[in-house]
C-alpha cells in the first residue's frame, strides 16, 4: 500500500483532541474507493464466521478476528505507516506500537444484535501498561442510527474501572453511575472511510443498529511496543510462550512503528 495516498496522517488537532477526550473522530482516514474493495472482502470473511452466541459480546456484534493474518489487504492497512505513526502520536509518550488484534465487526439490524454495553477494553488485557487504542474504521456509511460508537469523554483519566461483559448488569454506567457527570460524545454520522479512535481506558459503547442494513467495520488495536507481558490469563495470549515481564516478542504482535 502506498503511504499517504490511501491512508492519511493524523493531524496535530486530532492528537490534541484525543489527549483531552480519550477518543477522536478521523474523517476520511482511508480513501473511500479503497474501502469499497475492503468491504467486499469483509463481507466474504464475515459470511464464514461462526454464528455461535457464547458470550455477551456475541449478542452485541459478530466478529472475524485476526483478519489481517488471513487477508493481505487488511494486513497492508494495519501496517500502513501512517496508521502506525498516528497510533504512536495519539498514545502520548510511547516510542512505537505493536498490533494487538485486527478484527471485522458486524452489527446486524432488526434484532440480530443488541446494543454494545458501555465498557473499557483494557481490564481484560495482559499488558503491564495501558497505552493502547483501537482504530474503528467504517466500511459502509455508519450513521448514528446504525450504532456508531459513543464515548465518555475524559473517562480514560480514571484508570481501570473493571470488566464488563462478564456478569449481568456489569456495564460501566451500572458499576460507576458517576460517569454520567462526564460528557458523552455526540451521535456520530460516519461515512465509509471515516474512523474513530479510542483509548483502551475510554468507556465506550454503541446503540443497537436501527438502520435496516448491517453496520460493518474494521478495527485495529495498537499498544505500546515496550509493554511487558504480565501473564494474566487471556485467550489470545495463553499458550503462545510469551515470557512474563518481557515485551510481546511474537509474530502475533508485530511492531508497526518504532522510533
Ligand atoms: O463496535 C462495537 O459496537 C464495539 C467495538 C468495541 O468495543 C471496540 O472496538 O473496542
Amino acid at each position: 500500500m502506498a503511504d499517504n495516498t490511501l491512508v492519511r496522517d493524523v493531524t496535530d488537532d486530532e492528537v490534541a483532541f484525543f489527549k483531552d477526550n480519550g477518543w477522536v473522530r478521523l474523517p476520511r482516514l482511508v480513501d473511500p474507493d479503497h474501502v469499497a474493495v475492503l468491504r467486499d472482502r469483509a463481507l466474504g470473511r464475515l459470511r464464514e464466521r461462526s454464528r455461535a452466541v457464547t458470550s455477551k459480546v456475541d449478542q452485541a456484534f459478530g466478529q472475524s478476528r485476526d483478519v489481517a493474518e488471513a487477508d493481505e489487504h487488511f494486513r497492508d492497512l494495519a501496517f500502513a505507516p501512517a496508521l502506525g505513526r498516528g497510533a504512536t502520536r495519539l498514545l502520548h509518550g510511547v516510542t512505537g506500537v505493536r498490533i494487538q488484534v485486527t478484527n471485522l465487526l458486524i452489527k446486524e439490524p432488526g434484532g440480530g444484535h443488541g446494543a454494545t454495553e458501555f465498557h473499557q477494553d483494557f481490564p481484560w488485557m495482559p499488558m503491564d501498561r495501558s497505552a493502547m487504542l483501537t482504530v474503528w474504521l467504517a466500511l459502509v456509511d455508519v450513521p448514528a442510527e446504525a450504532g456508531s460508537l459513543r464515548f465518555y469523554s475524559g473517562s480514560h483519566r480514571y484508570g481501570a474501572l473493571g470488566r464488563s461483559f462478564a456478569r449481568d448488569g456489569d456495564d460501566q454506567l451500572s458499576q460507576h453511575p458517576w460517569l454520567k457527570e462526564l460528557e458523552v460524545s455526540p451521535p456520530l454520522d460516519l461515512a465509509s472511510g471515516d474512523a474513530t479512535a479510542h483509548h483502551a481506558l475510554t468507556v465506550h459503547g454503541a446503540a443497537a443498529n436501527r438502520l435496516g442494513t448491517a453496520r460493518l467495520s474494521f478495527t485495529v488495536t495498537y499498544f505500546d511496543a515496550d509493554a511487558l507481558y504480565t501473564g494474566m490469563p487471556y485467550q489470545q495470549t495463553d499458550g503462545l510462550g510469551l515470557t512474563v515481564n518481557q515485551p510481546f516478542e511474537h509474530p502475533k504482535f508485530p511492531v508497526v512503528a518504532h522510533a
